[in-house]
């Protein structure tokens, strides 16, 4: 027995040694160890034994046993080690690659420099208020001192949905608005989407405004001159040349249009400001009595002023864009620059 035993651990290490993965370890385990296994059956045996043998070989058959699931485990663990290895490697995560880009949205340089106005109104006190793009024939024109036969109406190709309701041509009318509902003082913004018939390098049908207007007693146009000149100067720098120009709008009287000094070619002259070295960039003007006359506002207690500037045409000078069409076509190699 003792000879059987030796030759049958002999049989099971060397099983064991070549056993080239775990389910054949786990065979061997089985086929030695289990309950059927080649141990088992010598115990079995042992009871056929006389007794003073009996013990020896029980002791023999055990410290076999022991030594084969010692080895057993060890090659388990060792195939574990392996195969947790193996995995590590697949799972390995190279952080030296380049990750993967996500593709951040930019804001439209229209945007961009509608949220720049505003802060800097904001900044001087001023209310953001807003109107509807369609728009009463009266709120757009006659409120605004241009009644039906008026001919500076021809000033702005309109679209009319019919007689009396439009695609409102400027934000002006959120001017009459705000003042049927509020009382001065008032320090308004009222930025927004506009529409005339005009298509061009410098127009489109859609662009878009920002109305401001600031009511109250003693208004004058060295406020006006103050304010816009300080808006100017942060929008475009301290030290860009400002010029006013009279000019004509029914609905502000006296009424100007203000310049500023060529941003491309700073004042010398060229074909963007055609030679002249200034850029015209917004119209104002004091508040017509007419319109506060509409709106039941004292003309005796109350001054305003009020200016309106068109949002694209300071986006082509700030990023230097000579197309306004550029704005609106939704390429966005164009717009991903800004
Ligand atoms: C007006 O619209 C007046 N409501 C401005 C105003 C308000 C004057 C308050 C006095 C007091 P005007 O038509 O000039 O004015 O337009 C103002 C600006 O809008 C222009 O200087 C120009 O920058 C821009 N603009 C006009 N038409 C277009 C167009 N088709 N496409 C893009 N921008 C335009």
């Amino acid at each position: 027995m003792t000879e059987r035993l030796a030759d049958l651990l002999k049989e099971a290490l060397q099983e064991l040694s070549k056993a080239p993965a775990m389910d054949a370890v786990l065979q061997v385990k089985a086929k030695y160890l289990g309950r059927k296994g080649g141990i088992a059956a010598l115990l079995k045996e042992m009871g056929a034994l006389p007794p003073e043998e009996r013990k020896k070989a029980g002791e023999a058959i055990n410290r076999a046993k022991d030594r084969l699931e010692e080895e057993v485990e060890k090659a388990i663990a060792s195939f574990q080690e392996r195969e947790r290895e193996e995995n590590l490697r697949k799972e390995r995560v190279d952080i030296t690659l380049p990750g993967r880009r996500i593709s951040r949205g930019t804001k439209h340089p229209v945007t961009q420099v509608m949220e720049e106005v505003g802060e800097i109104f904001y900044g001087l006190g001023f209310d953001i208020e807003e109107g509807p793009e369609v728009e009463l024939d009266y709120y757009n024109f006659e409120a605004l001192n241009l009644p039906k036969d008026h001919p500076a109406r021809d000033m702005q190709d309109t679209f009319y949905v019919n007689d009396e309701v439009l695609l409102r041509t400027h934000t002006s009318p959120v001017q009459i608005r705000v003042m049927e509902k509020k009382r001065p003082p008032l320090r308004v913004i009222a930025p927004g989407t506009v529409y005339r018939r005009d298509s061009d390098i410098t127009h489109t049908p859609m662009f878009h405004q920002v109305e401001g207007f600031m009511v109250d007693k003693n208004v004058t146009f060295s406020n006006l001159k103050g304010v816009l000149t300080l808006f100017l100067h942060k929008l475009f720098g301290e030290k860009t040349g400002i010029r006013f120009r009279p000019s004509f709008f029914p609905f502000t009287e006296p009424s100007a249009e203000i310049d500023i000094e060529c941003v491309i070619c700073g004042g010398k002259g060229c074909r963007v400001c055609k030679g002249s070295g200034w850029l015209e960039i917004l119209g104002a003007g004091m508040i017509h009595p007419e319109v506060f006359r509409a709106v039941g506002y004292s003309t005796e207690e109350y001054t305003g002023f009020a200016f309106g500037l068109g949002i694209e045409r300071i986006a082509m000078l700030k990023f230097g864009i000579d197309d306004l069409r550029l704005f609106f076509e939704n390429d966005l190699k164009f717009l991903r620059q800004f």
